[in-house]
């Protein structure tokens, strides 16, 4: 995943259970990720830093970024 200009992508991304997702800013500014139901949050990322979860249940898991909340994504995560 990666975060630039603002913007997660892609928006929406499908896993199976046990995946590790890394996301990754490339955007000039700091960025967050954090799950709607704070199943996962990361620290500040700054330009090139990254944050990786691994998604053990399955769900539907919003999240956005806390320093602009408009920033919003999804994470679906399917049984294998
Ligand atoms: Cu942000």
């Amino acid at each position: 995943m990666k975060i630039d200009n603002f913007v997660f992508g892609p928006e929406a991304l499908t896993v199976t259970i046990g995946t590790t997702v890394t996301w990754i800013n490339q955007d000039d500014i700091p960025h967050t990720v954090v799950a709607d139901d704070k199943s996962f949050k990361s620290k500040v990322m700054d330009t090139d830093e990254r944050f990786s979860f691994t998604l053990t249940k399955a769900g539907e898991y919003g999240y956005f970024c806390s320093l602009h909340p408009h920033m919003t994504g999804k994470v679906i995560v399917k049984a294998g």
